[in-house]
């Protein structure tokens, strides 16, 4: 992975030759260039602001020393262009969903602003060659964007194959549920009168496990309740799934729509059934599938459809998996998906569902919950065939 990292204080991003990507760099996994913005200008002073127009405080970045380092980035490509991320209070939450699309990029440019911003057309200009995203890194103000690469770089590089131990990367991958992390002691077993909890010493590996799980609800729970609002209604207390009726249907409409935008980005295609799709298409869908919704105070936040499979009557078929796009990474779809597995027929011997061959994030669930992907196209162009076999029931 490339990245390279505009700003005009090129020490600020000295950690960078730390740790982890310090190392990853030496290893050849990772090529990063900081860049002194104001190698880019042209005049004695080497200047990078002037005063808004309109008026207001403080300094605005100019847009020459911006599109001149763009412009020797991009010369620089062998018709390649990076992926620009410009750190900033106004943009989209930076998460470690953003880290792993991003991690997945051959080369990203990090564009750090100072001041009051830079001037707007910088990213209109840049937009029009390559692709743009600003991000920032949570609610509170910053002085300027350096410290926001420092932390997203961090993410994004230990996600990048062989930068991290496989065991350690695991151990994450068990941990996507969207709960806090439980607590960790080590030796000596008391410290200052304060003793390690007993279970821990135990060596009974199901109660440290369920007692783990527990610390770590009771301290989302405290610290951050808005991550447990729909995970917990869904998880243990059994979550309130019903099933669709034809009353649902805009509802579905809508929610199909907002959750199939990000398909249709992650494929590179509008051709997408529940995309597009009329409410009279929905409709239909009810009927000839038996449809689950999940609804949080009221509303409508996920669904999903199953049904025997006409050409063979032993695969049970599972699709229209959507989870509103403010509550995934929760465990709602996670939830969703056992549900409609747990309505198969008895007799049902596969479990089948379809997704777009683009679509990751899909992909690495379906694959965590068991699923193997099958040869070649999928049912549908661009997609791919996923399936589980099913255990057989005792006695039944
Ligand atoms: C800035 C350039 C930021 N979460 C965040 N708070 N403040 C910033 C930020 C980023 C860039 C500039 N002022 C001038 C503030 C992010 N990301």
């Amino acid at each position: 992975m490339r990245i390279d990292v505009l700003s005009i204080f090129p020490d600020y991003l000295d950690p960078l030759g730390l740790s982890l990507i310090g190392k990853a760099r030496e290893q050849g996994l990772l090529d990063l260039r900081v860049r002194d913005l104001r190698d880019y200008t042209h005049d004695r002073h080497r200047t990078v602001d002037d005063t808004p127009y309109g008026g207001g405080a403080g300094m605005v970045m100019k847009p020459e020393p911006w599109g001149a380092a763009l412009d020797a980035l991009v010369a620089d490509g062998a018709g390649a262009v990076p992926h620009l991320v410009v750190p900033g209070p106004g943009g989209m939450p930076f998460s470690q969903a953003m880290a792993r699309t991003l991690a997945s990029e051959e080369w990203l440019a990090f564009a750090c602003g100072r001041y009051e911003g830079i001037d707007e057309r910088v990213y209109e200009d840049a937009a029009s060659r390559m692709p743009v995203t600003v991000l920032s890194l949570g609610d509170y103000v910053l002085s300027g964007g350096e410290v926001a690469v420092l932390a997203m770089v961090e993410a994004i590089v230990r996600l990048v194959p062989g930068v991290v131990g496989n065991a350690e990367s695991l151990v994450e991958e068990s941990h996507e549920d969207g709960l806090l992390e439980y607590p960790v002691y080590t030796r000596p077993s008391v410290w200052r009168g304060l003793e390690v909890p007993s279970v821990l010493l135990s060596g009974d590996h199901g109660a440290i496990a369920r007692w783990r799980q527990r610390q770590r609800l009771l301290r989302t729970a405290a610290r951050r309740p808005d991550l447990l609002h729909a995970s917990e209604a869904l998880g243990s207390e059994g979550l309130e799934i019903h099933v669709a009726t034809a009353g649902d249907a805009a509802e579905l409409s809508t929610l199909q729509r907002a959750c199939w935008v990000s398909e249709a980005i992650a494929n590179a295609s509008l051709d997408i059934p529940p995309l597009t799709e009329s409410l009279q298409a929905v409709r239909q869908g009810l009927r000839e599938w038996r449809t689950w919704v999940v609804r949080d105070s009221g509303r409508l936040v996920g669904s999903v459809r199953g049904r025997r499979s006409a050409q063979d009557p032993s695969t049970w078929e599972v699709s229209r998996l959507m989870v509103a796009p403010d509550l995934q990474g929760r465990g709602i779809g996670r939830a969703l998906l056992a549900f409609a597995e747990g309505a198969a027929p008895e007799d049902a011997r596969t479990l089948w569902l379809n997704t777009g061959r683009g679509s990751a994030d899909n992909l690495r669930m379906y694959k965590k919950a068991g699923y193997r992907i099958g040869p070649g196209e999928g049912t549908f162009p661009g997609t791919v065939d996923l399936t589980k076999l099913r255990q057989p029931v005792r006695g039944g």
